[in-house]
């Protein structure tokens, strides 16, 4: 048995063939790119897996959208898992809930280092240049509602040197995903493995780092839900070696193609148009420089209160043919790193008219009139020290540190801090009045 590094790929969730649903007037190149994503995405990985010489690669369930898989998400399957088995590269495959072994497929051999787990958990020697290294377990889902603990049928399996599992499954719960093979963390530590490729969970998240748990997220991001950088782990692991125990560690490395923002921008404080392009502008920089060279889908969402409100607001000015989405997004596909803005909104309020607030006879007013009141009296510094030490915050450890902050802030800085705090208690306790 040997106790040398061992290096694997281990990716989930690729939706190959994703219809990228919810996505109107978007231009013809770029639909074209989107349905290409998901496949491109994969490939990323198996060229990554290639050219980095990895030992073996693990897919941890929907590598299919859906049952109805297409001939060809199936036959680019086969033709990326053979690219790894030419160059030497065992894969193990798992199916999930997207891509139960019920769904229709061809029927076609899988290229000759490829294994993929029936629906029973089973142990598959991990063999690597004639010498076998380990074990290798795993179990796709039967059909898509898959209820019970399969997480539980991986006890008292492991053998000799590394053993992996591979599971789609929801771990712990999680409310925002289907509760398909449902198990806890525990469950995974009992059956005592050395690494679990979990899938499911489309945000990349190593759940647990002794043993490694592992969720890598979905490979491309498909709608505005999945955003940010999506990709797979590339994992090392030394298997343990009499008195020593394995030791691992997991990178995660991106390989999404077009990747999806959603950022939202206040217009507080803007005081013309020019201001809000500016802003825009700098927004779409701030994403393409995250990007690294992608293409990205931006969401922008208008908040806060300020004078542009009304502006925003006139027909057609934000999503119109001719409106700031469109003119933003003109000659913007010409280039590779497009930051394209899939939609632009707007939440914002007007302005604050904090006279006629004031004059009422309601909390609002009193609240304004005391913080008017605690800015006329002058000196901040020691104003804003007396509250600290009635709300007993300055007698805590932290006094100190705060103290020598109050202290760095120049008079203008502290009465800017405090205008920013009335102004933001001010607009929580209107929240909601201008929705009547
Ligand atoms: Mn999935």
């Amino acid at each position: 048995m040997i106790s040398q590094k061992i290096s694997f790929i281990h990716c989930a969730d690729l939706h190959l063939d994703s219809p990228f649903v919810g996505l109107s007037d978007i231009s013809q190149p770029l639909g074209t790119r989107l349905r290409k994503a998901t496949f491109q995405a994969f490939e990323n990985v198996v060229s990554y897996a290639i050219k980095n010489r990895s030992d073996f690669l693990v897919i941890s369930g929907d590598i299919y959208d859906g049952a109805d898989r297409s001939v060809r998400a199936q036959v680019f399957l086969l033709n990326q898992l053979k690219r790894l088995s030419d160059a030497g590269i065992p894969s193990f495959i798992a199916h999930g809930n997207h891509d139960a072994l019920s769904g229709w497929e061809m029927d076609r051999d899988l290229p000759p280092l490829a294994t993929r787990f029936g629906p029973e958990v089973e142990s598959v020697p991990l063999v690597l240049r004639g010498e076998t290294v380990g074990t290798v377990h795993g179990y796709s889902y039967p059909v898509r509602d898959v209820g019970g603990n399969i997480a539980a049928d991986f006890a008292g399996r492991r053998g000799e040197g590394l053993n992996i599992a591979v599971l789609h499954c929801n771990v712990g719960g999680r409310p925002d995903y289907e509760n398909y093979a449902p198990c806890s963390l525990d469950d995974l530590r009992a059956a005592g493995m050395d690494y679990w490729a979990l899938g499911h969970i489309h945000a990349a998240e190593i759940v647990h780092y002794d043993p490694l748990v592992v969720y890598p997220g979905n490979t491309q991001g498909r709608s505005i839900r999945e955003t940010g950088k999506k990709g797979f782990y590339s994992v090392t692991i030394t298997p343990a070696s009499g008195s020593v125990p394995a030791a691992g560690s997991a990178e995660f490395v991106p390989c999404d193609v077009i990747r999806w923002r959603d950022e939202e921008l206040s217009i507080e404080g803007m005081q013309r148009d020019e201001d809000l392009f500016t802003a825009i502008e700098s927004v779409k920089e701030r994403v393409r420089h995250d990007s690294a060279g992608r293409p990205t889908l931006l969401r922008v969402r208008l908040s806060g209160r300020g004078r542009l409100h009304e502006q925003l607001g006139r027909p057609g000015f934000l999503a119109g043919a001719d409106g700031l989405r469109g003119t933003f997004n003109e000659h913007e596909e010409d280039r590779p790193d497009f930051v394209s803005i899939e939609r632009i909104s707007s939440v914002t309020a007007p302005p604050l008219d904090t006279d006629s607030l004031m004059s009422g006879d309601h909390f609002v007013a009193d609240f304004l009139k005391e913080a008017a009141s605690f800015r006329e009296r002058g000196d901040l510094r020691s104003g804003v020290r007396a509250i600290l030490e009635e709300d007993g915050l300055m007698g805590r450890l932290a006094s100190r540190e705060i103290q020598q902050r109050l202290d760095a802030f120049s008079d203008e800085q502290l009465a800017e801090l405090v205008n920013r705090g009335a102004y933001a208690a001010l607009t929580q306790l209107l929240e909601g009045e201008d929705a009547s």
